[in-house]
């Protein structure tokens, strides 16, 4: 047979074996899930679907499997399926059935959490913004008309899977399903109605027969068959709350999101595999990486508010779905070595022994044979145990894993796996100019900053979402103050008071713009006041509020006002503040939205007329047009916008999502080392405090064509588009640290990159770490030669360290190797 003629062959094959497969019985006891009657460990990892593209789908999956994962899960987006009411969007990166497939063709289980409450950081947590908006319903409690809506969604998306065979009980991927999501933290203020929703979400769900189990995360009362399992940083003290329930893990924060305005999150390997180890050492079988591949916030989709583009989550897979080393790495050994330890972790007798100061010892025995977790929980202290008649050391909040309860298999304090430094490359696409070359046009602002007129009207100030419907980010309120002689008198002295829930405020006076504001640190709530110079007649009032994603969590949370509350001219007097006049009850205009936005400027196809002489910088609610190539290769593709102020960027007429690079994260909470060793929470080991809060902004490759692609931004608050460039994400730097015995393995992350030099080599006592090593008082003397010729012009390459290999290095204490190379 020719190779082509094997290969249709093949695929028939494969074809006609994944279309005869039978249904997969998924069950679960107190210890595990099972599958097929076999007691399984799931690792699993969290993907979602819209924060990434179909063409990356592929390669994130494949890496998540390398990794050492068994199981992807997702949410399921409500509000970005049932945009309005009953029409249903299911393409491009919305196409749920594609990448639950994919996950099938991979070879991989699927979880799904359908919800349809998400959290996630995800705009208005999932739920569509008309949901709130229908007649006489109440969110998230036992409400009839929201129950409805509830259950229709979740049937929809119930019987879509199952058209599509994708339950495992149809022999698809789907093991798992979710409803409702964390309610059980938020619950106590929704008094009985809470509860006797939440009863009704399980037997709404059943009766849904999806054949596999359900769970409910963070529900301590999870009615049965529900499933209740543990968020958190460390879920070890956990325990279901049924006996016949395993003890699961459904969101282990790898890291965390990105605030505008907040600094870097930084998670260690060394404390992710500790919570992991601690996990299953006391009694976990099923783990799910919150998140495994964050990626990007595209379009409007952003929660929180101030949840910036990047969802990057310091993810083992990083925004761009490179490999975020060492964590990938340092978790892939951990998960290979727990499946091999599946038999005797899920079925093996369970023994402990208490070494005091927290540090303990976790024996599993089964058929004869015996794995052990030593673990030491202790945050400061190091331990030496001893253990049938072997000492064992074990550094401060590390585990210990022996499979054969004698050689030490794996320490989550030491991480033997490289260490890649990526950094931002300049386009090297062909005759491509440094600068770009712009041009532009005003957002026409004519009508509502000095006409006030909008397209509709109340006499009162209404509420953001229910103006809105969360169609576009801004919304117009326009009145007119009348003022005669004597309200004059007052002269200097008037202020205008904006009382706000948020985000961002734009206030313009009589066509002047007389201030912006935002909420810094916290609170969406805040106030703006402005001195403001009146004349006698009219005087137009035009304030534009900005909302930059929708509240995603808490009690209530989707009741939360946005936009203006009460507007006042007020009177600084001695004795305080006296109001003036208040507007709450004026007459207001309202416009939804921009002109470009209506006017699809962001489309390649439009033909709205931009301007290519006088380019202004600096200069508020301003169209920017660029054209330009894509970089050469495959490395990802980001804009870097430093110098533009706040807005939205599209590429070939794709939103990348908000931009803000103005947005500084704050000054203080940073530190210059990141001691791994204690309770992990988002407040430790920060960085980049004070710097831009985000600056590059990925642009997927798919997005881009060979020849030409159009970059359009809107500017809302000033901004200088001369800075703007096209760069790609590439590796740069590659070290590791690895003790002897061990293999050092190197790689430069594919894509044609090889190590072009070694930096750094010392086999001996070196210490440091990336980019500061130093050597010790003893070292090889050959281990740097034999490196580079081992090394050098090679992707990757796989290091014995061992005096054999490396050299003789007359060190008396435990050798290491510490190796820094540069990848080109
Ligand atoms: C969902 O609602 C639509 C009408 O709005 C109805 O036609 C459909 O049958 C409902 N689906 C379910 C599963 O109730
Ligand atoms: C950790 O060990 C130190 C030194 O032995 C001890 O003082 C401290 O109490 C321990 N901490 C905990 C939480 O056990
Ligand atoms: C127990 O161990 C024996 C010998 O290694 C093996 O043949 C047998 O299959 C094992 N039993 C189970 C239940 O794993
Ligand atoms: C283990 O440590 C103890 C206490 O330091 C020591 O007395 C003993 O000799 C050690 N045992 C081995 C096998 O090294
Ligand atoms: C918002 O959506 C609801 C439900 O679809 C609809 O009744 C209402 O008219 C919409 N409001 C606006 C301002 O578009
Ligand atoms: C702003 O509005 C909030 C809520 O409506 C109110 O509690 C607060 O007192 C107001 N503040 C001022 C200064 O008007
Ligand atoms: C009111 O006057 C006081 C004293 O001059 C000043 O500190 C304060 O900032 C003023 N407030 C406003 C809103 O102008
Ligand atoms: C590494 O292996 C060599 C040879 O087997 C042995 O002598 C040495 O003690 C080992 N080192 C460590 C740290 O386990
Ligand atoms: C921040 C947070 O919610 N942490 C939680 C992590 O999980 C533990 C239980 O394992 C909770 O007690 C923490 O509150």
């Amino acid at each position: 047979m020719a190779p082509f003629q094997k290969l249709i062959f093949f695929s028939l094959l494969s074809y006609c074996l994944s279309s005869s497969i039978s249904a997969i019985d998924v069950s679960h006891d107190g210890r595990a899930l099972t599958i097929d009657g076999e007691r399984r460990i799931i690792h699993s990892g969290s993907i979602h679907y819209p924060r990434s593209t179909p063409e990356m789908w592929p390669d994130l999956i494949q890496k998540s499997k390398e990794g050492g994962l068994n199981t992807i899960e997702t949410y399921v987006f409500w509000n970005a399926h049932e945009p309005e009411r009953r029409q249903y969007d299911f393409s491009g990166n919305l196409d749920l059935v594609r990448f639950i497939k994919q996950i099938q063709d991979t070879g991989m289980y699927a979880f799904l959490r359908i919800g349809p409450y998400a959290c996630a950081e995800w705009n208005y947590g999932g739920y569509p913004v008309w949901l709130h908006n229908i007649e006489g319903i109440e969110m998230r409690t036992n409400n009839d008309v929201y129950k409805k809506e509830m259950q229709n969604f979740t049937t929809y998306i119930v019987d879509l899977m199952k058209k599509e065979k994708l339950f495992a009980s149809q022999g698809g991927p789907i093991i798992l399903a979710q409803i409702e999501n964390e309610y059980g933290n938020v619950m106590g203020p929704y008094g009985d109605a809470g509860k006797e929703y939440i009863n009704w979400c399980a037997t709404m769900a059943n009766s849904l027969d999806i054949g596999v189990p359900w769970v409910m995360c963070q529900q301590s009362d999870a009615p049965l068959p529900m499933i209740n399992t543990c968020n958190g940083w460390y879920c070890d003290q956990f325990t279901p709350s049924n006996p016949n329930s395993p003890k699961m893990w459904t969101e282990n924060w790898t890291g965390w999101f990105k605030g505008w305005g907040e600094p870097d999150p930084h998670r260690t390997a060394e404390d992710l595999a500790f919570a992991v180890a601690r996990f299953f050492q006391l009694g976990g079988t099923f783990n799910n990486y919150y998140m495994y591949h964050g990626g990007t916030n595209f379009g409007r989709v952003a929660g929180g508010p101030y949840i910036a583009t990047t969802y990057d989550y310091d993810a083992p897979l990083d925004e761009y779905g490179n490999l975020n080393q060492p964590k990938w790495g340092h978790l892939k050994e951990l998960h290979l070595l727990l499946t091999s330890m599946e038999k005797v972790l899920t079925h093996g007798d369970v023994s402990s022994i208490d070494y005091h100061n927290i540090v303990s010892a976790t024996i599993y025995s089964f058929n004869g044979t015996s794995s052990c977790f030593l673990s030491n929980a202790n945050d400061s202290a190091d331990a030496t145990i001893s253990y049938q008649g072997t000492n064992y050391t074990l550094p401060a909040w590390s585990v210990s894993i022996l499979p054969d309860c004698k050689a030490v298999a794996y320490n989550t304090a030491k991480v033997n796996t490289q260490t890649s430094v990526f950094v931002k490359k300049p386009n090297q696409a062909e005759d491509e100019p440094i600068a770009l070359s712009w041009t532009w046009r005003p957002e026409h602002i004519k009508h509502t900053v000095n006409h006030g007129l909008g397209s509709f009207s109340a006499k009162q100030i209404i509420e953001q979402k229910a103006a809105t419907n969360d169609s576009s980010d801004y919304l117009w309120y326009m009145t007119s103050v009348h003022l005669d002689k004597d309200d004059l008198v007052l002269g200097d002295d008037l202020t205008l008071r904006v009382n706000t829930t948020g985000h961002v405020l734009h206030a313009y006076v009589n066509r002047k713009h007389i201030g912006s504001e935002w909420s810094q640190g916290g609170s969406y709530q805040f106030i703006f006041e402005q001195k403001v110079k009146l004349k006698k007649g009219k005087n137009q009032l035009t304030l534009l509020s900005v909302t930059v994603g929708l509240k995603n969590y808490g009690s209530f949370f989707y009741n939360t006002p946005v936009g203006l509350g009460g507007v006042q001219l007020v009177r600084n007097h001695s004795d305080g503040l006296k109001i003036i006049k208040d507007f709450s009850s004026n007459k207001w205009s309202y416009k939804v939205g921009l002109e470009g936005e209506e006017k699809q400027l962001y489309n390649v196809e439009s033909k709205s007329k931009f301007h290519a002489s006088n380019l202004p910088s600096r200069r508020m609610m301003t169209w920017y047009k660029t054209t330009f190539k894509a970089p050469l290769g495959n490395d990802p593709v980001v804009v870097d916008l430093l110098g533009m102020g706040k807005g939205y960027a599209w590429v070939n007429g794709r939103s990348i999502g908000r931009f803000w690079p103005s947005f500084l994260a704050r000054e203080n909470g940073c530190t210059a080392t990141c001691d791994y060793r204690g309770s992990y929470n988002n407040n430790k080991c920060l960085s980049k405090c004070g710097e831009t809060s985000q600056r590059w902004y990925h642009v997927p490759r798919s997005f881009l064509n060979d020849d030409v692609n159009t970059l359009v931004l809107f500017e809302e608050l000033g901004g200088n588009p001369s800075f703007v460039n096209f760069q790609t994400s590439v590796v740069d730097t590659v070290c590791a640290t690895v003790e002897e015995n061990h293999t050092a393995e190197l790689s430069c992350h594919g894509n044609g990159k090889t190590i072009s030099a070694i930096e750094f080599a010392s086999f001996g006592e070196p210490a440091g770490s990336c980019g500061t090593f130093t050597k010790g008082t003893c070292e090889s003397e050959t281990a740097w030669s034999i490196l580079e010729q081992q090394c050098v012009g090679q992707e990757s390459c796989f290091i014995e360290v061992s005096e054999g290999s490396l050299g003789s290095t007359n060190c008396n204490s435990i050798k290491k190797l510490a190796i820094q190379v540069k990848c080109q």
